[in-house]
């Protein structure tokens, strides 16, 4: 059975700005030395799928940058994994949707003929063997399979909300985003939600697309147009992501997928990161989460001019981190990170390079690659000012971009 994957990589991650100011949302940097999009690679790779199409299209530049250095996948295998920016092959327009994307692609499809496509996301934080929900598919027989988690009703205008027969594998109902949707017979607070993550038989999705393109009141898009037209067609059924196992997974982190769409959710997936018994765990390697890393130095933590020592508690560390004389808590400090002397860093994201002089203290901030924190400076404290300066979250977390000048 052959299988190639395409990885929808094109979104503008509105709601994560500033960090979607100049990369697109899959390329931002997580988890210290990862960028989102490592998890959905990651997962193929480690199912063997490796095939995989990357389908690009906004601000894609450091994303093409970190995949074509780090996933490199031996082509005397035939293997590969392919950004595709977006070419206006058919016309002077850009991708109208994420199903516009696949039908301006598909002579990619036709150069491979798969039997099946399998189509994901690539903005999620999550382990998955995705060759369970493959092999589900083909016995069903279906056209598409919708892989679905339950998710809180109040979160129900940001997923696709699935409603499956009494047996709970067809769907019956498929309503992208909807603002007035109702919670599950045994579950009054939940909804099943799509994750995105598709797996099609070629020749449907292919019709299917086809079809799509001629319509001109479609949005073009796969949850909105293309899943419910399979809908329609009683060709569409479910996958229960709660009943994938991954290898070397634990009871505790089965099931764990993040939609890192919002700022604050952002925050919260790296502070699970760092608590004692982080939900997702890092250090499964039985399927590791690949990334791509510039050769650093270890990271050292050191005292300056007979200081205290610096250290760094609770937090995770990346290489060609100094901690010299500064203190971090419940962080995670990415490659390049310098803490000076009598720093502070507490809860805090540090993407790489970020720099913070002495005396610095920072608290509940999310800053972004290259910025300097002047000696003295305090982040997080005045929230009121730091709202004339930076981002700052509904939860109250300080977001400062990539390259911004930071006053004292
Ligand atoms: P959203 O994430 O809001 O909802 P969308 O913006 O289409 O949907 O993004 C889906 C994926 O496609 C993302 O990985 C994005 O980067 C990518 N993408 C979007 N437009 C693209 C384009 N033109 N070219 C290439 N890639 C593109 C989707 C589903 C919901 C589901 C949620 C789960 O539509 O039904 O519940 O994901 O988070």
């Amino acid at each position: 059975m052959k299988v190639l994957a395409i990885v929808l990589a094109g979104g503008e991650g509105k709601r994560l700005m500033p960090l979607t100011a100049d990369r697109a949302k899959p390329a931002v940097p997580f988890g210290g030395i990862y960028r989102l999009i490592d998890f959905v690679l990651s997962n193929l790779a480690n199912a063997n799928y490796l095939q995989i199409v990357v389908l690009t299209q906004y601000k894609n530049h450091s994303l093409d940058r970190h995949i074509s250095r780090t996933w490199r996948l031996s082509s005397m295998l035939g293997n590969y994994v392919t950004p595709v920016p977006a070419q206006q092959r058919l016309g002077p327009r850009w991708f109208a949707g994420s199903a516009d994307a696949l039908f301006q692609n598909l002579n990619l499809i036709y150069d491979e003929l798969p039997d099946h496509v399998i189509v994901f996301g690539a903005d999620h934080i999550y382990r998955m063997d995705p060759r369970q929900m493959v092999e589900q598919h083909i016995d069903s027989g279906a056209d598409v399979t919708v892989a679905a988690i339950r998710q809180p009703l109040q979160l129900a205008d940001q997923f696709g909300v699935i409603e499956t027969d009494p047996a709970g594998r067809r769907i019956v109902a498929f309503r992208e985003k909807p603002k007035d949707a109702v919670g599950l017979a045994d579950a009054p607070d939940q909804v099943y939600a799509s994750m995105g993550n598709y797996v099609f038989r070629t020749q449907s999705l292919i019709e299917a697309l086809r079809e799509d393109a001629l319509d001109p009141g479609s949005k073009h898009d796969l949850g909105g147009n293309i899943i419910p037209m399979f809908v329609k067609s009683g060709g569409a059924e479910v996958y229960d992501f709660a009943h994938n196992v991954v290898p070397g997974s634990t009871e505790r982190d089965r099931g764990y997928w993040r939609d890192v769409g919002t700022l604050d959710a952002f925050y919260d997936a790296h502070m699970d990161l760092i608590s004692v018994h982080p939900v997702f765990n890092l250090y499964n390697d039985r399927w590791p989460i690949y990334t791509g890393q510039d050769p650093l130095p270890p990271a050292k933590f050191v005292h300056n001019d007979g200081d205290r020592i610096g250290h760094a508690l609770e937090s995770l560390v990346s290489p060609g981190v100094i901690v010299s004389g500064g203190t971090a808590l419940r962080s995670i400090l990415s490659p390049g990170v310098v803490l000076h002397s009598h720093s502070h860093v507490e809860d805090s994201v540090l993407m790489g390079c970020v720099k913070v002089g002495r005396g610095a203290i920072v608290r509940r901030a999310i800053i972004d690659k290259n910025v300097v924190i002047p000696d003295g400076a305090r982040i997080g404290f005045d929230l009121d000012y730091d709202r004339q300066r930076f981002t700052v979250t509904d939860s109250g977390v300080v977001v400062i971009g990539k390259n911004e000048i930071v006053e004292r």
